[in-house]
């Protein structure tokens, strides 16, 4: 059994499968992509994954991409440990959290992630290469966005959409929360290992007390509990200090543009923790 992971450790897609690896306890082989540097479009990885994103998973030659997908199929072949729910509805409910999260909240972290985060780097490219930059990535959605977030930045009507839309996320995981201690039922499922990496980003980018400091309670204490898991402390936990530090400083930099969005005001001050 050979389990290579081809990923970035920055990545909240890639996040996603090596939390369910290491929940699951599976080794595996760990191959970084350079993101800032483009490999996820080289010839070799495009011909791994035709979108030219993170992550992969090769498992004895099959090559697997999606997710969302990886995690079913962790589950499927490696039934021990399981990351989904037995009861049917329950199961229907946490793929509907998954899909949602993909779908809606994935664009949104990517949005807030580089006008915030990415842009500096963004904006020291050279004009053709930034041009090159963006039209390397193959879908188109992602593409507007990367340019609205390069272009505009925090005055991108995409960045105020992307903060209520990740606002929303933080109160739909409160309210899930109300009856049942994971997003789907008694154990954690793939649904809180989706989630997961956008809470944290928030946090990360210096925005934590939208999930400390907003009288969420239940959110933070799943938040809380995620974090003592062993999975958080290999994967994202292990994300460099000093990288994390200069997230915070670029968020804390970009919060007055981050609050005015907010429906929500935190009761704190955003003071990042770390
Ligand atoms: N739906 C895909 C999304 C993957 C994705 O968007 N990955 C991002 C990083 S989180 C990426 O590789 N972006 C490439 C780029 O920034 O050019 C999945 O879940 O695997």
């Amino acid at each position: 059994m050979l389990l290579r992971l081809h990923h970035s450790i920055f990545s909240a897609s890639s996040q996603k499968v090596a939390l369910a690896l290491a929940e699951k306890g599976l080794a595996h082989e760990s191959v970084p992509v350079d993101l800032q540097g483009g490999e996820q479009h080289s010839p070799a990885y495009r011909a791994l994954n035709p979108r030219g994103v993170v992550p992969t998973l090769i498992h004895d030659g099959a090559v697997l991409i999606e997710s969302a997908a990886i995690l079913e199929y962790l589950d499927d072949i490696f039934p021990e440990r399981p990351l989904r729910p037995s009861d049917p509805v329950i199961r229907q409910q946490m793929r509907a959290w998954v899909r949602r999260l993909d779908d809606v909240h994935h664009p949104a972290n990517g949005m807030l992630h580089y006008a915030v985060l990415g842009r500096p780097a963004l904006l020291a490219l050279a004009p053709e290469r930034l041009e090159a930059v963006l039209q390397a990535m193959p879908n188109r959605r992602d593409r507007a966005l990367r340019a609205a977030a390069a272009r505009q930045g925090v005055e991108a009507p995409e960045f105020a959409d992307a903060v209520r839309t990740q606002e929303e996320m933080l109160d739909w995981i409160d309210r899930a929360l109300e009856d049942r201690p994971f997003l789907a039922g008694a154990e954690i499922s793939h649904a809180d290992i989706v989630a997961l990496p956008y809470v944290a980003r928030l946090e990360q980018m210096g925005l934590a007390a939208l999930v400390e400091a907003t009288r969420r309670e239940r959110l933070a204490d799943w938040y809380r509990r995620l974090k003592a898991r062993p999975s958080w402390a290999i994967t994202i936990g292990a994300l460099p200090q000093q990288v994390i530090g200069h997230w915070q400083s670029l968020g804390r930099a970009a919060w007055p543009h981050v609050e005015r969005h907010l429906r929500i005001r935190p009761s704190a001050p955003a003071t990042p923790s770390s």
